[in-house]
């Protein structure tokens, strides 16, 4: 990506550099406040802003040039499919921009929308009532309004550019870095509303202090576990579920060495292998590593049976088999393990790679067992930890632990409220 940085005085210079520069439809990456060092020794350098920006997406602007055929294609048969196409979802695109429009866009939009319901109520009338009507006109027709809705589109989808005239400055370029670190656009802009709401214009002005206000906001968003230490059991029974290839094992692998080196806990591990796997060896030979115990169980009595047996141990590591959160059977053998609310600590596995939609279906499934806690994995390599706060939002569930690197033991983390936030906010690059 073309990323330019610029230092500047303020917000308002940075504004103008960055439309003269990039255009109007730029994005801000990140803004941070940086001191100067010039003066004797740098010792009077003074504190300046340094503002990322990066020019719109193209292939936002490519939208009005696909020819009318394929617009239509876009929309995925909705208008090809002859009546449904005159029905009411039509005037609403699948990913719902209209929840992100912005007061004045969704003015300029109006007429156009008006217009288009007029259309529609007409083409609908055409084809109820005149059986032969000249399919050629009625597919022209069809072209014309696929166009539109094109239009519409590429409209909602510029709005919250720096053009948006609804914020004050600071708030705005914080919305647009939120947004850039990946959280969705109606979370951003609830949260620098409500900011607005509730601070004095004078504080507003204040850029640390709007970034401070913000990031109070976010971490009160945002609920922990402070890792196996919140669990309330003396003895710490935790069970590691989710798909397949998002870290379960490794995970696994590095919160046992954790409860061993930091907390001198005795641990022993389970591998709950409903597949009839070999994944299971791979948690085996880690066990033998640290000299814990370690049993396969294939359904629960057997897992009762080895909890019990276990329980001189401080600890309890489970480890699952993944499988796709598509595979209900699997789904349904897993649930009949960990259905218990309270004796075992169920939590969820994520990898912060995946989409946001993948990790929303993943969650629902998985959420029919009880999930206490997630976990995000490979925060290494990602950069969209606005996804992060999107799930918190969605499931409003706690976060355990964090890991960012695939060496165990080290490459985990007990997840905190000012690590996330940083990461989207990258408070502490101030
Ligand atoms: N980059 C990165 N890779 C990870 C992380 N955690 C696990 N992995 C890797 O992801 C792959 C799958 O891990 P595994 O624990 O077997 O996943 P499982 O199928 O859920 O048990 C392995 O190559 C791991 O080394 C992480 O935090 N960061
Ligand atoms: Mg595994």
């Amino acid at each position: 990506m073309n990323l330019k940085r610029y230092r500047v005085n303020n917000i308002k210079e940075a504004l103008k550099e960055i439309k003269q520069d990039l255009g109007s439809d730029a994005m801000i990456v990140s803004t941070r406040q940086v001191r100067e060092s010039t003066g004797a020794f740098g010792m009077f350098g003074k504190t300046m802003l340094e503002v990322t920006a990066a020019p719109a997406e193209k292939k936002k602007e490519s939208g009005l040039s696909v020819p009318a055929a394929k617009a239509i294609k876009a929309y995925s048969g909705t208008v090809e499919t002859g009546e449904s196409a005159l029905s009411n979802t039509f005037l609403t695109p699948r990913n719902s921009p209209a929840l992100s429009l912005t007061d004045e866009t969704r003015k300029l939009m109006q007429p156009i929308q008006k217009e288009l319901q007029g259309i529609r109520l007409t083409l609908g009338d055409l084809s109820t009532h005149s059986a032969g009507f000249d399919e050629h006109i009625m597919g022209e027709l069809k072209n014309e309004l696929g166009e539109m809705r094109q239009m519409l589109n590429i409209m909602a989808s510029r709005s919250g550019s720096l053009t948006d005239p609804d914020l004050p400055e600071n708030l705005l370029l914080l919305y647009q870095q939120m947004k850039f670190g990946g959280l969705e656009e109606r979370f951003a802009r609830r949260l620098v509303l409500e900011a607005e709401r509730n601070m004095s214009a004078e504080d507003a002005e204040n850029f640390p202090y709007v970034k401070i206000f913000i990031a109070r906001m976010l971490m009160k968003i945002v609920k922990i576990t402070r890792g196996l230490e919140g669990l309330k059991q003396k003895q710490r029974i935790v069970a590691l579920l989710g798909p397949t290839g998002v870290g379960k094992t490794t995970t696994a692998a590095k919160i046992a060495s954790e409860q061993m080196q930091k907390y001198k806990r005795k641990v022993a591990l389970i591998s709950v292998d409903t597949n009839r796997s070999s994944a299971a060896e791979q948690l085996r030979s880690f066990a033998k590593k640290i000299s814990a115990p370690f049993s396969i169980v294939k359904d629960k009595a057997e897992l009762n049976r080895i909890i019990v047996s276990y329980e001189d141990y401080d600890s309890i590591i489970i480890d699952t088999d993944g499988f796709s959160q598509r595979n209900d059977t699997q789904l349904y053998e897993m649930r009949e393990l960990f259905d218990e609310r309270g004796r075992i600590h169920n939590t969820l596995v994520l990898s912060a790679t995946s989409k946001d939609s993948d990790m929303i279906e993943v969650t629902r499934k998985f959420g029919c067992m009880p999930l206490d806690s997630i976990i995000f994995t490979k925060l290494d390599e990602s950069a969209a930890y606005g996804s992060l706060f999107n799930h918190a939002i969605r499931f409003k569930k706690p976060l355990s632990y964090l890991t960012l690197g695939q060496e165990v033991p080290t490459d985990l983390e007990v997840a905190s409220r000012e690590r996330l936030v940083d990461l989207l906010l990258n408070i502490s690059g101030t």
